[in-house]
């Protein structure tokens, strides 16, 4: 049993991209009834495997009822709103990421949790910083409302931990592609569609141009690195809520030429619109080295790894009339 002092999770967000698959994971390794899901959406068909509560990140009331009633010492905290929608809305974008957050490391504090784990992400970059294999420490002046909610949340949970002995991880996670749970309105989210859109047209316009890179990450790899974050020893962490963790970066026309590898008539276009913006003021690829040191981080797919299983898995889907769950 890999467990630790946690015992009964909660995690915000849970109707996600990564919530969706997270819970799963989780819930194998802690037990169903141990890890409960919760999100602002209403539960989804086939997620019903677990206690579910439906609730806004930002009523701290409903939150500290839910974490007394079940128990719960751990919050992984998914929910927030992402680059491309945040961009739209900034101040929702704000409210949600900043104050869900915030309500979390309150009621951590206050309740004594064991852990809290948020997410930040690649977005915390921008200008000023080097673009290529971007180091753990750099200047953070993101171009994005949702980058500069990502500073403050890796700012307050390194304030929780120091001011409060609050143990508050995160990682600044690349663009995560997967097969289960659509992507809910980031910048990286073409990486996504593309293989969607490659099983049933075989043709794609893409929202970025050909030669944007990005750092990019399969979700079997960000579930191994949330989970090993999550149970490694507080003593070897040198550092809190935003270690860097990379697996692989590529540009849209080498994820095309990858597809094309198994479907060779794959089209691809490009008509950049305003997340071009966003995905320019982001690194190409970034330095994960504290994160291999201080808890062993180590990804297991690369570009065509990552390509081929996302083929098949979506494709025997397609044919079972299942393409989108
Ligand atoms: P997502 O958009 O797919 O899911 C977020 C979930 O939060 C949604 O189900 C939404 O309904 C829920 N939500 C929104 N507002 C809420 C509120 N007020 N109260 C409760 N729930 C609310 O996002 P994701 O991709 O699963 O991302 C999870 C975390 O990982 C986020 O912190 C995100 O910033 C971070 N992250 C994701 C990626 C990625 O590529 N997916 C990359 C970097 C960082
Ligand atoms: C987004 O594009 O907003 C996310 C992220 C990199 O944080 N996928």
């Amino acid at each position: 049993m890999p467990r630790g002092k946690i015992q009964r999770i909660l995690v915000t967000g849970s109707s996600g991209q990564i919530g969706t698959e997270l819970v799963v994971e989780l819930r194998e390794r802690y037990g169903s009834d141990n890890v409960i899901a919760s999100d602002l959406r209403p539960e989804q068909e086939g997620n019903e495997g677990g206690p579910f509560e439906q609730t806004d990140v930002r009523d701290a009331e409903r939150l500290r009822e839910i974490i007394r009633r079940h128990d719960v010492d751990t919050v992984v905290h998914m929910a927030a709103i992402l680059s491309a929608k945040g961009e739209r809305e900034p101040l929702l974008a704000w409210d949600v990421n900043v104050r869900g957050l915030l309500n979390t490391l309150e009621l951590a504090r206050e309740l004594k949790l064991t852990q809290v784990l948020c997410p930040s992400s690649i977005a915390v970059f921008g200008e000023g910083c080097p673009t290529e294999n971007t180091p753990q420490e750099t200047v953070l002046k993101p171009a994005t409302m949702y980058g500069v909610t990502k500073v403050a949340g890796e700012l307050l949970c390194d304030y929780y931990a120091r001011r409060f002995g609050v143990d508050a991880r995160g990682l600044r996670y690349p663009g995560i592609v997967s097969s289960e749970a659509l992507p809910g309105g980031g910048t990286t989210d073409y990486a996504v569609e593309i293989f969607y859109k490659a099983i049933e047209d075989g043709r794609y316009t893409c929202f970025l141009r050909e030669d944007t890179r990005l750092p990019m990450m399969y979700m079997p790899d960000c579930i191994k690195a949330t989970i090993q974050l999550m149970e490694a020893d507080a003593d070897g962490l040198r550092h809190h809520g935003d270690f860097n963790v990379a697996s692989m970066s590529f540009t849209p026309e080498e994820l095309a030429n990858a597809i094309r590898r198994h479907l060779p008539d794959f089209e691809i276009t490009y008509e950049p619109d305003y997340r071009q913006e966003i995905a320019e003021s982001w690194p190409s690829s970034i330095d994960d080295s504290a994160a291999r040191e201080e808890w062993g981080w180590e990804p297991n797919y690369d570009l065509d790894a990552m390509a081929a299983d996302m083929l098949e898995k979506l494709r025997a889907r397609h044919e079972a009339g299942a393409l989108y769950k």
